[in-house]
């Protein structure tokens, strides 16, 4: 049963309604028609034209003047508040902000621009929830009150491709709930973007962008109590660049067809595109000890038996191992930090340097090994080993310049680099003699390229795109789907090489 309070407003609006059908079935102007205040109707193409054409010349009024986006530009030209919009004040003067306000849908207990008291007995007008005083007759228009804020900001930086669509989401909270407004260059939004809002998350949406697109976007959400503005603000960098490769293949930084990568996503999925996250560098603390290693090669020239040896820790200051490195080859074995999952720094570098390296090698062992899922991949420098103090070096996770260990004339495929990388349990750099002729040649500086979080102080915006973002279906996680979701665990099968991700109850 509906309240006697709540029955009479509905009663009202639906008078209001009829009223407004009449004013705008009879008495509105058409559509190419323009309202003048004393309600006369002109060209919509009369209004701001220079001439006085409403005989209260009110079609000349307000025309230099756009209002601020989050601000509700009136019939008459005025700005208001967006906020103040559909709140049963008539705000603009001409009641034009009180007009297209929605319908009264089933299941709607008060009408639109109405308040809902939480006893369901009363409809108060929505300018009267949260204005500091009760309106209601059980207080609930003044409960639980809270300030725009923002819980989700968008991106910190973007790029995307000329004639693109580009698409940022932000999310706000705040009781009454806060309109969300988006400024580009802190002013209005260019006309190829538009903004949608759906119960306090808004998505701007911009369709075949241009150069003009190109700068910074930013969020605000706004209400009765106060605003916020999200933090941090979008800077989106325009890739001249046209799309070459799509699903299911992606690299926004190719040239040609050839240089598409296909989607791997684990056999998960077929749809990806190269990460929307830019380059982040991750320096090995100089501190940090490294292992020395001597693994044993199947194809080594000269048989070594053992996989392993006992060479000593290496310190970083003294090298440990004295004895003549000719006979065999002696590697750094990077630590826990460099390995694991290394997916994101897929096509990425190591770099690091060598000091006072011997100038030349006995044997052509390789310059980097990798191992993990029971795949060792090995690499060979195409130059050698300078003499000098420094030299920098550097190791591409780009399958295409490794070979498989086990067979040492078989190059790497991407699948055997993304099986690798999935959870790196080795990587070894080789150390190579000093130029003294006793014990290695120090390696230091080393540095991992990978798609992380862009480092804001630095406004860098180079992206990795040869890392894949694969689109996964509901059980899979990871940029590449590598991982199961929480409540899936992962199962191989003939079909599924990589295992499949099934509920934990299948
Ligand atoms: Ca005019
Ligand atoms: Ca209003
Ligand atoms: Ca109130």
């Amino acid at each position: 049963m509906l309240s006697l309070a709540i029955w009479f407003t509905r009663t009202q609006y639906k008078i209001e309604q009829i009223l407004e059908c009449f004013i705008v079935c009879y008495l509105a102007c058409f559509g190419d028609q323009w309202k003048c205040d004393d309600q006369h109707c002109i060209a919509r193409a009369a209004r701001c034209n220079g001439i006085r054409d409403c005989p209260d010349a009110s079609d000349e009024l307000f025309c230099n003047h756009r209002c601020e986006p989050h601000e509700f530009q009136c019939n008459n030209g005025r700005c208001i508040l967006l906020m103040w919009r559909c709140d049963l004040d008539n705000d603009c003067g001409d009641a034009s902000d009180e007009a297209n306000c929605g319908l009264l849908m089933p299941g709607d207990v008060c009408p639109p621009r109405y308040f809902t008291c939480h006893n369901g007995q009363q409809c108060i007008a929505r300018s009267h929830h949260c204005n500091g005083r009760s309106e209601c007759g059980d207080g609930s228009d003044e409960l639980g009150c809270v300030a725009a804020n923002i819980t989700q900001p968008p991106p910190i930086s973007h790029a995307a491709p000329l004639y693109s669509t580009f698409e940022l989401t932000c999310q706000a909270n705040g009781v009454p709930l806060p309109v969300i407004v988006w400024r580009f260059n802190s002013r209005h939004l260019p006309s190829n973007c538009v903004q949608t809002n759906n119960n306090g998350r808004s998505t701007m949406r911009c369709v075949n962008i241009n150069r003009s697109n190109q700068g910074t976007y930013s969020c605000e959400a706004h209400n009765i109590l106060g605003s916020a503005m999200a933090q941090p603000n979008t800077y989106l960098a325009i890739r001249e660049k046209p799309e070459i490769c799509f699903p299911p293949s992606f690299n926004d930084n190719a040239d040609t067809l050839d240089e598409c990568i296909e989607c791997f996503c684990f056999g998960a999925s077929k749809t990806c595109t190269s990460s929307k996250r830019t380059k982040a560098r991750f320096p090995l603390p100089e501190d940090v000890k490294l292992d020395v290693v001597s693994p044993h090669f199947t194809h080594e020239p000269r048989g070594r038996t053992s996989s392993l040896d006992n060479s000593p820790g290496y310190s970083g200051k003294t090298p440990t191992v004295v004895e003549s490195s000719t006979a065999s080859a002696y590697y750094f074995s990077l630590p826990s930090m460099y390995l694991g999952n290394l997916l994101n720094s897929y096509g990425s570098r190591l770099h690091y340097q060598t000091l006072s390296a011997a100038p030349t090698l006995p044997f052509s062992y390789p310059d980097a090994v990798i191992s993990g899922n029971n795949v060792t991949l090995v690499y060979y420098a195409t130059y050698g080993y300078g003499q000098a103090v420094r030299q920098n070096r550097s190791v591409p996770l780009d399958p295409n310049e490794w070979y498989l260990a086990a067979e040492k004339r078989i190059t790497a495929t991407r699948h055997h680099m993304m099986v690798v990388l999935q959870n790196t349990t080795r990587f070894l750099i080789r150390a190579v003699p000093h130029a003294s002729g006793t014990g290695l040649a120090l390696a230091s500086r080393f540095l991992l390229d990978t798609a992380g979080r862009l480092d804001p102080a630095s406004g860098v915006i180079e992206r990795v795109s040869s890392v894949e973002e694969c689109q996964c279906p509901r059980g899979y996680t990871g940029s590449s789907c590598e991982t199961c979701e929480v409540g899936f665990h992962r199962k191989s099968s003939q079909r599924f090489p990589y295992g499949q991700c099934l509920p934990n109850s299948e």
